[in-house]
């Protein structure tokens, strides 16, 4: 088992997973015990928050569910969570999708890269990192995208779109979360430009993209398009200089 130095909490954005939450939850903390578990749940009729609220009241505290009243995005959740990990003296928070698209057993790298950086991102296009089951069409689409990213962002990370990353708190309270308009793909473009331009080092760590198990896919080609332009407004936008 890995030894973790750091307070940890895994913030997962759900809306309707019920079908995968609580076996998502059960499977991260059996392979990481110490790590705690925040779910931001927008209302989900599907009742995804009273089964996470079930898992919690028997978890002396590591699992929460913190309810929002309707559905408002990706982003704004991350931000909800984000807010919630550091208010409570969580050292280090991580990104997770709910639908095991993202493997609770490569968290275990993550978290151990973690040790000794300010950020990790977790990468399906570095040396190592695959997607299982996707088309050509579908993966020209991400690494086109991140490689667009990176040549208007200029930092050389291979996937930008991802959302399975760590992030110690510092980061996050350095780079203005509350500025953050973007939300899907572009929300995790976003908190890496603006980690990389506040002088933060962070790593890529190969990882597996899954197919999700259950329940059905919140993206649409929308949240893609948004992507194209916002890159824009990401590069464009000042950025507060990072503290000491
Ligand atoms: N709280 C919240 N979670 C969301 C929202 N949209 C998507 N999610 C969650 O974000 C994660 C990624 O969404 P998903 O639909 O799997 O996106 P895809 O993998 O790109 O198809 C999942 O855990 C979703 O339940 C939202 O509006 N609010
Ligand atoms: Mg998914």
């Amino acid at each position: 088992m890995l030894s973790l130095s750091l307070k940890t909490l895994v913030v997962i954005p759900t809306f309707n997973e019920a079908a995968n939450i609580v076996a998502l939850i059960t499977e991260i903390r059996r392979i990481n015990p110490q790590v705690h578990v925040l779910v931001v749940d927008d209302n989900s009729p599907d009742g995804t928050a009273d089964l996470v609220d079930k898992l919690g009241a028997a978890s002396g505290g590591a699992i929460n569910c913190l309810r929002r009243p309707g559905k408002q995005g990706l982003g704004r959740a991350y931000i909800a969570g984000f807010e919630w990990g550091l208010s409570h003296q969580y050292e280090a928070l991580v990104e997770m999708d709910a639908d095991f698209s993202h493997r609770p057993t490569d968290l275990t790298a993550l978290l151990s890269a973690i040790e000794s950086h300010d950020f990790v991102v977790g990468s399906r296009w570095t040396q190592g990192g695959s997607t299982l089951n996707w088309s050509v069409w579908r993966k020209a689409i991400s690494v086109g995208g991140s490689m667009y990213s990176r040549l208007i962002l200029g930092y050389p990370l291979h996937d930008w779109t991802g959302g399975f990353n760590v992030w110690r708190a510092p980061v996050l309270r350095t780079i203005g979360l509350n500025e953050i308009k973007s939300e899907g793909y572009s929300f995790q473009i976003e908190l890496k430009y603006r980690a990389c331009a506040a002088g933060f080092k962070g790593v890529e760590v190969p990882i597996t993209f899954d197919e999700r198990r259950e329940g059905q896919s919140k993206m649409s080609s929308r949240i893609v398009l948004e992507a194209l332009y916002r890159v824009w407004l990401i590069r464009l936008r000042p950025l507060a200089e990072k503290a000491g």
